[in-house]
């Protein structure tokens, strides 16, 4: 096995990063591109032992990483931002050739959102030193008048971030800024689908000055090395973006320990579209939900039009589908990219055959194009409890229903078991305040779409996941909260 590859003219490390070297496994796993089929290379394919020893260099790392003053904990994470702002084209290039989403989206969005993640929890980690929040004196009860609460944030330990493939580093970025800023240490095990810039995040901590073992990476399937992980006595935290049902494997794990989990899951999420809206918009936000070929979490798969305007709004919206492009994710004009893996394109398709056999009818698309592409489509005629209805399909396919009044409207949007996201278009504030109000949802946008500030709350209700990410949440999350109480001087027990 070659140790590294170059993809995209970009020199990558095929092997893990355990304990600050760079570690091999025996065996290996292609890596193939999306785009055309390529195989790029063989990835170290990450066995238990490397998994236990990784845990094991992140717990023996701990200690001092803990230690280490926020301030300065707060200068590598701005010195490992730099680095990425640095090497920006480089992680462009191989995200897009591992992953098949838009370089044009890595490079103008993703990524410098990606060195964000570490500017901003530096930067909320030295706030913990000026704001007096965390200090305050007891009230109510006699007992406890005169004395002081001091609440710390302390660092909890060791934690295993497993991510998926969809984004791979924007998503992973946003558990390793906050567990980093947090003092924690942490094994990252990227998605086997898209392993390199992982990889290339680890050549950049390190550079910045990270100490050894407190960023780990262990390459490898899920169903092999996940459990050594997830079940680990040592390991303090796991944060999981995925799938459900591996969601529902990696909780049954981390049981035996009960071991603090963070979960962020699928979605099924509804654009509602009232007669009131700005149509052109409400038509410019349902055809962005083709964006990274449908495969994303937050995606508005279902669209909910009110009746007297559905026939324009699906005649508008056909109309603007037909000028997106679909090709070759490095292209600047290419809107629509390619599926992950030739498993999820078959799963897309069956999702789509199943729904047209039970009485859908297929508006746009409906079929594969060229390779490893999926025609956008858009599908009506689909039954509130059917699959395609019901259940993530996680490519570029949607479904258009209509409604006759909020009622309904809120009923069909909330009627799944996820709640992740819900997105309104309305001409009228008081009925997005009310809509909203109704709706099952971590994130409701009013006549936008995809906004997220990272000191914003982000996460699902219902099977969409369990906790929140960002800002306080996230950082919540990473640390052991401590109250110390102090009586005042001379105070008495009696
Ligand atoms: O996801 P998995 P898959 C949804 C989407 C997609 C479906 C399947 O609907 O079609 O999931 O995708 C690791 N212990 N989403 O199969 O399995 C795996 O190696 C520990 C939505 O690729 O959830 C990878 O790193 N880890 C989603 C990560 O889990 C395990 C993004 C995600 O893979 C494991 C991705 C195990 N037993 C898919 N088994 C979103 N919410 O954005 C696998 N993994």
């Amino acid at each position: 096995m070659a140790d590294k590859i170059a993809v995209g003219g970009v020199s990558v490390d095929t092997r893990h990063w355990i304990g600050g070297r760079r570690v091999a496994s025996s065996g290996t796993f292609p890596d193939v591109s999306p785009i055309d089929g390529t195989t790029l290379g063989e990835i170290s394919r990450g066995t238990p032992k490397e998994a236990a020893s990784a845990v094991a260099a992140a717990k023996a790392a701990f200690p001092a990483w803990a230690a280490t003053p926020r301030a300065e904990r707060a200068r590598i994470l701005h010195a490992i931002a730099d680095g990425v702002e640095k090497r920006l084209e480089e992680l462009a290039i191989v995200e897009t050739t591992d992953n098949g989403a838009l370089l044009r989206s890595h490079r103008r969005g993703v990524m410098p959102r990606v060195a964000h993640n570490f500017r901003f929890f530096a930067d909320w980690l030295l706030s913990l030193d000026h704001d007096d929040f965390d200090t305050f004196p007891s009230g109510g009860s006699a007992a406890g008048r005169g004395h002081t609460n001091h609440v710390s944030w302390d660092p909890a330990g060791p934690c295993v971030l497993i991510t998926p493939w969809n984004a791979p580093l924007m998503l992973a970025t946003w558990k390793v800024a906050p567990a980093l800023a947090a003092g924690d240490t942490v094994v990252l095990k990227p998605a086997e689908w898209s392993p390199l810039t992982a990889s290339l995040l680890a050549d950049i901590a390190a550079e910045a000055g990270l100490p050894a073992g407190v960023l780990n990476v262990v390459q490898g399937y899920g169903a092999e090395i996940g459990d050594a992980l997830t079940s680990h006595p040592d390991v303090r935290r796991i944060s999981f973006t995925g799938s459900v049902p591996t969601a529902q494997r990696i909780a049954a794990s981390a049981a035996a320990n009960l071991t603090p989990l963070s979960l962020e899951l699928g979605g099924k999420s509804p654009l509602l579209v009232f007669a009131d809206a700005d149509l052109e918009l409400a038509v410019d936000l349902a055809v962005e939900q083709y964006d990274n070929a449908g495969q994303v979490c937050l995606a508005a798969t279902r669209i909910l039009v009110e009746e007297p305007v559905a026939e324009e709004f699906t005649r508008r919206f056909t109309e603007k589908a037909a000028r997106l492009t679909q090709g070759d994710p490095r292209d600047a004009a290419t809107d629509v990219g390619p599926n992950i893996h030739p498993r999820q394109l078959e799963k897309i398709d069956g999702f789509v055959q199943r729904a047209v056999a039970a009485g859908a009818r297929a508006v746009i698309g409906g079929h594969r194009s060229d390779g490893q592409y999926y025609a956008p489509t858009l599908l009506t005629d689909v039954a509130q409890d059917s699959e395609i209805v019901q259940e993530e399909v996680f490519g570029p396919v949607l479904t258009l229903q209509t409604f006759a009044d909020e009622d309904e409207a809120v009923r069909l949007a909330n009627d799944t078991r996820f709640g992740l996201a819900a997105t309104v278009a309305t001409g009228d504030q008081a009925r997005a305040d009310r809509v909203g109000a109704r709706l099952v949802a971590g994130t409701v946008w009013v006549n936008c779409f995809f906004v997220r500030d990272l000191q914003a709350p982000f996460g699902g209700s219902r099977q969409s996941g369990v906790g929140r990410e960002g800002g306080t949440w996230s950082f919540d999350f990473y640390c052991d909260l401590k109250n110390t109480v102090t009586a005042p001087k001379g105070w008495t027990d009696h």
